[in-house]
């Protein structure tokens, strides 16, 4: 075997879990199901996608026109049809036994349960929907929902779709500052938050937060803000601009027309980071989108009505959306919702829960599957895992050993994996095994869905068939679940998404590789967007907190692999000559806790080191591959020619 072989091999994993036989025999697509649609898909495109539409949403106007490319790569997919999401999520299942069948259930930290049937969401939603109409809410309006992963967030979400507004949900961790600036760019005109959130006993102070966000002197829109009471705290209302959510409920009536809306009405705009500064405005459709998401939960999942089903991702991410809102609700199933911190008060909270609801489907993160791992198999042993019977995961790659525990540990060796590849932007799965019908490799998220035409090509655009060859993974067809453009900026979608390729693919920014049996192996970003516990961050985003601190001049930041979280931040600082003189280590401490207030706990810097330059090629740009071989330990083996001052790294690497 020549040398490289030798390498190939090793880097790719050799076990393979065939499907379980029983689980293929009940299956939502067994094998036939699978070459059938991959056969539609790939002889007419547009007749596979108007089926699958017609058969799962329920339209007020049927469409005629599948996909619109005239605009591409502004693609529009089912336009001259309307519907209304809300209705599909909720009303088409109040006939017959769905009507009193939970669609959510509940747990709170301290234990509390709540569970709402779909006649109980509906008439929420419904009573909500009206009390942001009273508010003055109107179809096109932006509305923010920053909040505890609650059912009120869940209701506040599906009666903005009810409604026609669009919703933007910021994630609970978000600093007032991220909060801001997406109230900002949206041009929201009513926020809906709570006084806290519970988080490892702790309450959160959301209403804070909010305070801070809306001060006079931001330039936001925000004229009503709508306060669900929640861990009690002592907060501010202020006169004729905040309300309690309770009181915003007063004499509203429980029904609420589902008024149809055109298939490409913007659904959501939901933020995630790119690799040029500020975070991108990701806007989603009505149509397209909840058709993606409710097919990916069938396919992916398997997912059937008795079901009790449960995604830890918070409703801020676009895994919260899709896989905890909108593709379970449209499917009439029965979802899990829990607020708290994964391990309180003890490292088998998640495990305890699954026992207590019954839970079959479990979709988390590698990077809680890690920790999970780390703390020990003593304690999901505690449970009976028996309900479930199928596992996913998402987020960042997920590495074999973590794989062999889920599966064994928690799945029982009887549970198929489900590892999904996708992204804020595709709306829903993309590459995925079919539970019925993939056999799995540890580490794989196998092939691509059908439908869709991913494609692994090189610098000049050229498909790569080569098997182990690594390269871009692009999207070769559009597919209706994808984004719609970013909010405000057309030339920046354009940009980000398809100029690379002279607007041929859609580039995910992921490079993978594909093995020989076509299996897809996802490496990372080729950007400089970060991924920590399976959440994106920009470097440019850290680096533009570090520099707003007073006593930074220059800011670099790479990333590091970490046990837990995948990637840890490492930053790199050069100060201002009027702090040269500051403690280190009070400044490192005080920097790591500035970027934690200006973007969110999530992107404080792991580690960071103060350095009087930073490397730069001669046209002035910082060479982070060097940095991140500094950060890592490693050795300087890359050309270091363009370098400006070759000093730098004798004096980085003490
Ligand atoms: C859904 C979500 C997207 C980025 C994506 C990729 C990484 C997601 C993955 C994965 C390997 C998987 N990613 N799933 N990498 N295997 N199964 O996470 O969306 O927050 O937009 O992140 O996450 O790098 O490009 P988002």
């Amino acid at each position: 075997m020549s040398h490289s072989n030798a390498l190939d091999s090793l880097l790719s994993e050799i076990r393979r879990f065939a499907v379980p036989a029983d689980f293929s025999a009940q299956a939502n697509i067994n094998s036939a199901d699978y070459a059938q649609l991959c056969a539609q898909a790939e002889t007419d495109p547009e007749a596979f996608w108007s089926a699958l539409a017609r058969q799962h949403l329920s339209w007020h106007q049927p469409f005629t026109e599948v996909l619109d490319e005239r605009r591409a790569p502004f693609y529009r997919w089912f336009a001259d049809g309307s519907l209304n999401v809300a209705h599909n999520c909720l009303d088409r299942h109040l006939h017959g036994a769905t009507r009193h069948k939970a669609a959510l259930i509940w747990e709170g930290e301290d234990g509390a349960v709540r569970t709402f049937t779909y006649a109980q969401l509906h008439r929420e939603v419904s009573r909500f929907a009206n009390a942001l109409r009273h508010q003055g809410i109107e179809a096109d309006d932006r509305v923010a929902i920053y909040m505890p992963m609650v059912p009120e967030a869940v209701i506040a979400m599906l009666a903005c779709a009810r409604i026609g507004a669009i919703h933007t949900v910021v994630f609970g961790g978000f600093s007032a500052e991220a909060l801001k600036d997406r109230l900002e760019d949206t041009g929201a005109k009513l926020l809906i938050t709570a006084d806290g959130a519970w988080r490892a006993g702790k309450a959160v102070p959301l209403k804070r937060h909010a305070d801070q966000a809306l001060l006079r002197e931001h330039e936001h829109q925000v004229e009503k803000v709508i306060v669900l009471r929640h861990t009690n705290a002592d907060i501010d209302l202020q006169e004729g601009r905040d309300l309690w959510w309770e009181d915003a409920l007063a004499g509203m009536e429980s029904s609420c027309p589902a008024l149809p809306f055109n298939a490409e009405h913007p659904l959501f705009i939901l933020y995630t980071s790119g690799s040029t500064g500020k975070p991108k405005g990701v806007v989603h459709s009505s149509a397209g989108y909840l058709l993606w998401a409710l097919l990916t939960v069938r396919w992916v999942f398997d997912l059937k009505p008795e079901d009790v089903y449960w995604c830890t991702a918070d409703i801020g991410w676009i895994t919260g959306h899709s896989y905890t809102v909108y593709g379970p609700l449209a499917n009439g199933a029965t979802v899990f919702l829990y607020e708290g911190a994964p391990m309180h008060p003890h490292p088998d909270r998640f495990w305890a829960m699954i026992e207590r609801h019954g839970v079959s489907i479990f979709y988390t993160a590698p990077t809680a599957i890690r920790a999970f791992m780390k703390m020990g198999q003593e304690w999901p042993e505690r449970h009976d895992l028996s309900s479930l019977r199928l596992l996913g995961t998402v987020g960042e790659p997920m590495n074999p050993e973590a794989w062999m525990w889920y599966y064994e540990t928690i799945g029982g060796g009887r549970c198929p994996i489900a590892d999904t590849w996708w992204q804020t932007e595709t709306g829903g799965h993309m590459i995925a095994p079919l539970p019925g019908v993939t056999s799995t490799k540890p580490g794989s998220c196998a092939l691509p869905l059908p439908g869709i035409h991913a494609r692994i090509v090189d610098e000049a655009g050229q498909p790569i068939d080569k098997p182990e060859a690594g390269g871009y993974l692009v999207m070769e067809k559009p597919w209706p679940g994808m984004l719609r453009g970013i909010w405000g900026d057309d030339a920046r979608y354009v940009e980000s998404y398809w100029a690379k390729f002279g607007n041929r693919y859609y580039v995910a920014g992921d490079s993978a590789r594909r093995d020989a049996d076509g299996y897809y192996w996802v490496m990372g970003r080729i950007d400089d967007v970060l991924n920590v516990s399976g959440h994106r961050l920009g470097t440019a985003e850290i680096e533009s907190a570090l520099v707003a601190h007073p006593a930074v001049a220059e800011a670099a930041v790479v990333g590091i692999p970490h046990e837990i979280k995948g990637e840890a931040i490492c930053a790199f600082v050069v100060l201002r000559a009027s702090h040269a003189g500051d403690d280190r280590d009070t400044l490192g401490a005080s920097l790591r806790a500035h970027v934690a207030e200006l973007i969110g706990p999530i992107a404080r810097p792991d580690d960071v080191r103060i350095t009087d330059t930073l490397p730069k090629t001669r046209s002035g740009k910082i060479m982070r591959r060097l940095l991140r071989a500094i950060a890592r330990g490693e050795e300087i083996a890359q050309d270091i020619s363009t370098l400006e001052d070759e000093g730098v790294v004798r004096e980085l690497q003490k």
